[in-house]
């Protein structure tokens, strides 16, 4: 991987484990989800996301996705309950998506991809920083939603909106006062199971929430975020699509489910 990991056929998730060895780890993420084998948990809280939009910081670039990131030097924007003790808070959501919409989400359901997945990435606040959370093995919560084709969703409006000031690697923008509460669906009844990061490092840092309810987007929408670019200004265009990591192995993990 000379020039670093990515989503190619050279540096892809087949090659990660190359300069990555926890690739091939205990808990990897993503999983594909088979309902009929996730165990019901009536010890399971439900889920309470409390979300201050001005802590919102700014919307970027990054080469393998596009990430609006917050501030988090306080417990102004914090996810807690659900599988998780203690408080998490919110550093950042992104998305991983197709060149098409039979494909792009990291986690599958009974075998079956979403053309898209949100994440809304927490850190637990007994460490210090989201940097020393990382590599703990309760450090990380992160929530993720699958988004289905069907009418556009307004509430994404706001994010598609910079992309045009963000198309290339590197390049970021103002991205203010945007509460992503507002992206999450009606209910939020979720299976959970110990993971990893779905990009190296890769650690296995990662309490997963996946919601069992997906939100909308409309073909028109999803052909925006494939008008993002993998490449910096001035190479050789390349469209970021297919930025998603397929299931790993389960390896006698539990998943566990908030519904019945
Ligand atoms: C995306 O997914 C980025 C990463 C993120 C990674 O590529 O948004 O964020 C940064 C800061 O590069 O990595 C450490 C981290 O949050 C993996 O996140 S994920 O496991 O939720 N997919
Ligand atoms: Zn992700």
């Amino acid at each position: 991987m000379s020039h670093g990991w990515g989503y190619g056929a050279n540096n892809g998730p087949e090659k990660w484990g190359k300069d990555f060895p926890v690739a091939n780890g205990r808990r990897q993420s993503p999983i594909n989800i088979v309902p009929n084998e996730a165990q019901y948990d009536s010890t399971l809280k439900s889920l309470k996301l409390k979300y201050d939009p001005s802590n919102t910081k700014g919307i970027l670039n990054n080469g393998h996705s596009f990430q609006v990131d917050y501030e988090d030097d306080a417990n102004s924007s914090i996810l807690t309950g659900g599988p998780i003790s203690g408080t998490y808070r919110l550093k950042q959501f992104h998305f991983h998506w197709g060149a098409s919409n039979d494909r792009g989400s990291e986690h599958t359901v009974n075998g079956i991809k979403s053309p898209c997945e949100l994440h809304l990435v927490h850190w637990n606040t007994k460490y210090p920083s989201f940097g020393e959370a990382a590599s703990q093995p309760d450090g990380l919560a992160v929530v993720g939603v699958f988004l289905k084709i069907s009418a556009a969703n307004p509430r994404l409006q706001k994010v598609l909106d910079a992309f045009d000031s963000i198309k290339t690697k590197g390049k970021q923008t103002v991205f203010a006062n945007f509460d992503p509460k507002t992206l999450l669906p009606d209910s939020l009844d979720f299976w959970t199971y110990a993971g990893s990061l779905t990009t190296p490092p890769l650690l296995e840092s990662v309490s997963w929430i996946v919601l069992k309810e997906p939100i909308n987007v409309s073909r028109t929408q999803m052909a925006r975020f494939r008008g993002l670019l993998f490449t910096g200004e001035g190479e050789a265009p390349c469209c970021m699509v297919d930025n998603y990591r397929p299931p790993q192995p389960l390896k006698g993990r539990q998943v566990r489910a908030s519904f019945k």
